[in-house]
């Protein structure tokens, strides 16, 4: 394994700040409870003040206020500030993916690529804000209309979490904004500062272009304040992005007030390669899914399935290029595996590689802790042959950890492939087409690629899996739809008034 120890760095505290501050935002707090450390060595980037209830129903109303004027401007006018807001984004890409290498431990590469998500997505949005199309019907009345109408829908919340702490509340809230929607926004308590970053940029973009500045909160602080948004009437949809258990806790509470909810939960993603696959194209594609972003992204490579015939050579090539990684500093060029997030992931992984091996599990490479310095958690991919498709890996451990399975035949690996309580994201490696076109119409995720890993989504399509992984969708595509309201109107131009099922009356 090829690592490098960062070197310990007292002045990413200044980095951050500077970051910060290029942003438009305020310098920020030491003296809060709310203590900010970065992956890479531990280093306090700040002690912020985490927000209160009171703080959130402020935040709230004022959003509420907000919409009512809104949801009045044209949608396509709305689409100016997000595309401003795209502008600022571009002239701050460096700042921001600064942020989140510190926040979140990426490289820079990765850092860069999620800031540029944000710019796609606020792209798509501005170009959505002409095309929020309604359908009409033809009308069973004569002299009468039937079409449908989308209306803004209120408040939006967005709960996001660490591992993509800018891109996935740009896809909520550049959609939601366009489509006439305030947005009160509750970060990770892991990566404020980026929070903030955005909030800035957000800003400064609504007073350019004389959108109102109540159209965008950020409320930091733990689930207390998650949870008080998620049950407070005033919003309309919560949009939250994280665990399982998370998940379990935010559907039921706002379907109990008959709000609306977007999950984007667990992923447990896996690959299947046949025999015909491309080799040499396989080994990159996993290399980057499964290992890329220290294995923390929720389309994360965490399950591979291959036929027997190809199994032991593909093993020893991904092997191969693992011991050619270099994990470490995410600032430092040639870096390709940061930081994992926390001691708590740190043990997370050591856990399941343990209960791996007792299943039998055979570790062919990595999962040992990599010197780093101060407090972090480095570690070296890893890559288990498993005998079967046991719990440990039925479960999503958020960390770089592969797990190996064989097959024989294509329905045992379709089967094998679904039979994971999550439903993210999936692929297939062949040159059949036809095995190509069986896994498209079989895999129960709501993504499914051929040829490609399962991470590194593009934002034109609807992004979202199923079953545990929580149904919604967001980004592209007409996940817009999930931020407003339709509404079907019939109009009836005659001067006869005939009722529908040529129902009389009187
Ligand atoms: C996530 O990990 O929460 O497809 C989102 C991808 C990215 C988004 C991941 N575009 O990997």
């Amino acid at each position: 394994m090829n690592t490098r120890a960062p070197h310990p760095s007292a002045h990413l505290t200044d980095r951050a700040s500077q970051a910060l501050q290029r942003c438009g935002a305020p310098p920020p707090a030491h003296d809060g409870s709310l203590v900010v450390t970065t992956p890479i060595d531990g280093t306090e980037l700040a002690r912020l003040h985490p927000h209160t209830a009171t703080d959130l129903d402020i935040a709230v109303s004022a959003a509420a206020d907000a919409f009512t004027v809104w949801r009045a401007v044209p949608a396509p006018a709305r689409g100016r500030l997000v595309r401003r807001l795209s502008e600022l984004l571009t002239q701050h890409k460096a700042d921001l993916a600064e942020l989140v290498t510190l926040e979140a431990g990426k490289i820079t590469s990765e850092a860069l690529g999620e800031v540029q998500e944000m710019i796609d997505v606020c792209d798509f949005a501005v170009g959505l804000s002409r095309q929020l199309y309604g359908r009409t019907m033809p009308s069973e009345r004569a002299g009468h209309r039937l079409m449908e109408t989308w209306h803004p829908l209120g408040v939006v919340g967005v709960i996001s979490a660490f591992n993509f702490p800018v891109a996935v509340w740009s896809w909520n809230t550049a959609i939601a904004l366009v489509c006439g929607n305030p947005v009160v926004w509750k970060p990770s308590e892991t990566t404020p500062l980026t929070a903030l970053a955005c909030d800035a940029l957000l800003r400064r973009a609504a007073a350019d272009v004389g959108a109102p500045d109540a159209l965008h909160h950020v409320l930091l602080g733990d689930a207390a304040v998650g949870e008080a948004l998620v049950d407070d009437p005033r919003i309309a949809l919560v949009s939250a992005t994280g665990s399982v258990r998370m998940g379990r806790i935010v559907g039921p509470r706002v379907a109990a007030r008959f709000g609306r909810v977007l999950l984007e939960l667990g992923g447990n993603n896996g690959a299947i390669v046949a025999p015909s696959a491309d080799l040499d194209l396989t080994v990159r594609a996993v290399v980057f899914a499964a290992a890329g972003t220290a294995g923390q992204r929720c389309t994360t490579l965490r399950r591979l399935i291959v036929h027997r015939s190809v199994a032991d050579e593909l093993v020893r090539r991904i092997a191969a290029a693992y011991s050619g990684l270099r994990v470490g500093d995410p600032f430092d060029e040639g870096v390709l595996v940061g930081p994992l997030i926390s001691g708590r992931a740190h043990e997370a992984m050591r856990k399941a590689l343990e209960r791996a091996e007792l299943d039998g599990g055979v570790r062919v490479t990595g999962g040992e802790r990599v010197d780093g310095p101060g407090e972090s958690f480095y570690v070296s991919p890893a890559l288990v042959r498993m005998p079967a498709q046991t719990e440990v890996v039925r479960e999503e451990t958020f960390a770089p950890i592969l797990y190996v399975l064989t097959y024989d035949d294509f329905d045992e690996a379709i089967a094998l492939h679904n039979a994971v309580p999550q439903g993210l994201a999936s692929s297939i490696f062949t040159t059949d087409s036809r095995e190509a076109e069986r896994f498209l119409a079989s895999s129960d995720c709501g993504i499914a690629n051929v040829n490609i890993g399962t991470s590194g989504a593009e934002i034109g399509g609807a992004f979202g899996g199923e079953k545990e992984t929580g149904g919604g969708r967001e980004s592209g595509s007409d996940s817009w739809k999930a931020y407003m309201r339709r509404a079907t109107n019939t109009i009836n131009y005659s001067d006869e008034l005939p009722l529908a099922q040529g129902v009389e009356f009187g």
